[in-house]
C-alpha cells in the first residue's frame, strides 16, 4: 500500500493508490474525451457516480463554448454531482502517437490548465488521475514524470492548491509515480 506525503512550495503532495471516485476532495479531474459524453476508465466512473447532472452540464458547455468538442490539452469544469468531490475538472489527455506529435505539450496542458480552473474557482484541493495512460496508450515513465513536474513547477510558482493528490489505479502505477518523486 502506498502513501506518499510531501511538500512542494506550500502545497501537500499525496501519492494514493485507489479510485479517484472516492476522493474527498474540492476537485477532482476526469480523464474525458472530446465529446465530454462519457466513456470508460475514469470517465466512465465518474460519470457512473457522479449522476445524470454532470452529464446535462456536459452537454450544455459543449453546445455553449465547444460545439466540435474540447480539445486536448484544455479542461472544463462542472460540478461534482453526486460524488463527493465538490466539482469536476474535465480535461481531454492526448493519444499516444509515438511520441513525436506533441504528446508531452499537450499532456502538460492538461494539468496546468486543470489546476488554473481550480485556482480560479476558489478550489483547495485537487485530486488527478493518471491522464493518458490508459485507453489513450501513453506510456506510464513518461507521463508521470510530465505530471509530477509539471504540477510541481505549478504549485512551487502559484502557491496554491493547498493540496494535490494523485491517485494511482495499479500498484504498478504507484511505484513508478513513488519512484519518481522520490528522485526529484
Ligand atoms: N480511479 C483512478 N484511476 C483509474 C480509474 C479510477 N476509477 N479507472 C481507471 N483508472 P483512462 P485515458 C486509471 O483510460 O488514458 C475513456 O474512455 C487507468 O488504469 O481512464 O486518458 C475516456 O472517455 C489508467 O492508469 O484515461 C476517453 O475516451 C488511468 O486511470 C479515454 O478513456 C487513465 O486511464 C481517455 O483515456
Amino acid at each position: 500500500m502506498l502513501n506518499v506525503r510531501l511538500i512542494w512550495g506550500r502545497t501537500a503532495v499525496h501519492l494514493v493508490k485507489g479510485d479517484i471516485t472516492d476522493q474527498d476532495v474540492d476537485a477532482l479531474v476526469n480523464a474525458a474525451n472530446s465529446t465530454l459524453l462519457g466513456g470508460g476508465g475514469v470517465d466512465g466512473a465518474v460519470h457512473r457516480r457522479g449522476g445524470p447532472k454532470l452529464l446535462e452540464e456536459c452537454k450544455l458547455i459543449r453546445q455553449r463554448d465547444w460545439p466540435l468538442g474540447l480539445p486536448s490539452g484544455e479542461a472544463v469544469i462542472t460540478s461534482g454531482g453526486n460524488l463527493k468531490a465538490k466539482r469536476v475538472i474535465h480535461t481531454v489527455g492526448p493519444i499516444w502517437r509515438g511520441g513525436n506529435s506533441g504528446e508531452a505539450s499537450v499532456l502538460a496542458s492538461c494539468y496546468r490548465n486543470s489546476l488554473k480552473v481550480a485556482i480560479k474557482e476558489g478550489l483547495r484541493s485537487v485530486a488527478f488521475p493518471s491522464i493518458s495512460t490508459g485507453a489513450f496508450g501513453y506510456p506510464i515513465k513518461d507521463a508521470a514524470r510530465i505530471a509530477l513536474q509539471t504540477v510541481k513547477e505549478f504549485v512551487e510558482r502559484e502557491g496554491r492548491p493547498e493540496s494535490v493528490v494523485f491517485v494511482l489505479f495499479s500498484e504498478e502505477d504507484a511505484g513508478v509515480y513513488r519512484d519518481i518523486i522520490s528522485s526529484m
